[in-house]
């Protein structure tokens, strides 16, 4: 049924898309597959969590293919992303940035139900990167305030890959404004080395980065709105000059540092999968590593090893692994270090565990330079 409000919303965005110039997809004439229940395979519902953490899965799976069922619902929600108190009219899948990840194999059927609330002001839809044809499922996907679909397509090929919202001449908005997840297709007989040993994780984070464009007032204050529709034109001028207000994890300044800290154990490994939907990002772990790294998220490719820092390209999720070595705190950064203390693309990792001097001591603690070193460096000499 549509209500007179939706009609109202539904003109006023309609008028909105036409006037905005660029198209990133051009629209495609789409095939209507026919109606569920067709394919004569098992079911699960699985359900979705919110990040950084990733519902419960098998690694490798000795069962058949599946049809997996899972459902997001679309919450356009006004949040604070910083500890200033600055107000963004997010748009959202279960009202996290990022969506939350979805886990399946290869072979196997994901069947999502998309719904949006009457309670939205504005249509959406989805665009999986795993998927085949139709935009991958945007154009078999628009659904208005008050409607829900249903979209199945084959994972037929393994790796991590985003998903976001693409209603057309809304994209770029409705994907800064929080609107991409990653889902992750493992190989039926999991994962592996280039030379075929199995590797396995012992826990898996899913950090999604986001650089986000709030529009200031004329003191240089950021602005506050009531709806998405009414920052919308503030927005997009400040998303065409590409100089981010901010760049987070997990959708805000902090949502992973201190109390929020991703935790581990000294011997653990961990799968650390990182989704940019929209620019490039760079991911470093300092002091730790990537043993392990698909940096373009595809497991057909063999991982690379022992890498310091790895790219990410924008509208995509890389996955790497680390077995952590020592405790403490480490900070999980975008290694474009201005982004990461000033804009605020830092997450921390607090590991417990046993120190390891062998791998590191400190030798001296820090103390005055005696005065026989002193006097040599007096004479521009280099002691030692
Ligand atoms: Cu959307």
């Amino acid at each position: 049924m549509i209500t007179r409000r939706n009609a109202l919303m539904g003109a006023a965005m309609t008028a909105l898309t036409f006037t905005t110039a660029a198209r990133a997809e051009a629209p495609t004439k789409v095939m209507t597959p026919a109606a569920g229940g067709d394919l004569n395979l098992p079911r699960e519902k699985v359900k979705l969590v919110t990040p950084p953490f990733v519902h419960p899965h098998e690694q490798a799976t000795t069962k058949g293919p599946m049809i997996k069922e899972f459902t997001l619902v679309i919450e356009e929600k006004k949040v604070v992303i910083d500890e200033q108190g600055t107000t963004f009219q997010a748009m959202t899948f279960n009202g996290s940035m990022p969506a939350p990840m979805m886990v399946v194999h290869q072979g196997d059927y994901v069947e999502l139900t998309l719904i949006n609330p009457e309670t939205n002001t504005m249509p959406h839809n989805i665009d999986f990167h795993a998927a085949t044809g139709a935009l991958g499922g945007g154009a078999l996907t628009h659904v208005n305030p008050g409607e829900q679909v249903v979209l199945r397509f084959k994972a037929d090929r393994t790796g991590t890959f985003v998903y976001h919202c693409a209603p057309e001449g809304m994209i770029p908005w409705h994907v800064v404004s929080g609107m991409s997840g990653t889902i992750m297709v493992l190989p039926r007989e999991g994962l592996k080395t280039a030379d075929g040993k199995a590797l396995k994780y012992d826990k898996i984070y899913y950090v999604g980065e986001y650089d986000l464009y709030v529009p200031r007032d004329e003191n240089g204050k950021y602005k506050d709105y009531d709806t998405p529709g009414e920052a919308y034109a503030d927005t997009l001028e400040v998303m065409r000059g590409l100089v981010p207000t901010h760049v987070v994890f997990n959708g805000k300044v902090g949502a992973l540092t201190g109390k929020n800290a991703m935790t581990a154990k000294v011997g653990e490994t961990i799968m650390l999968v990182h989704s940019q939907a929209n620019r490039d990002t760079r991911p470093h772990l300092i002091g730790g590593h990537g043993d392990y790294v698909w940096e373009t998220g595809k497991f057909d490719n063999p991982p690379e090893k022992n890498l310091e820092t790895w790219f990410i390209r924008g509208g995509s999720a890389g996955a790497a692994l680390y077995t952590f070595k020592q405790p403490g705190i480490y900070a999980y950064v975008n290694h474009n270090l201005i982004e990461a203390a000033e804009l605020g693309a830092t997450a921390h990792f607090k590991v417990e565990g046993k120190w390891n001097d062998d791998l590191m001591k400190q030798v001296k603690p820090p103390q005055p330079i005696p005065p026989q070193v002193q006097g040599a460096l007096r004479k521009g000499m280099i002691p030692g």
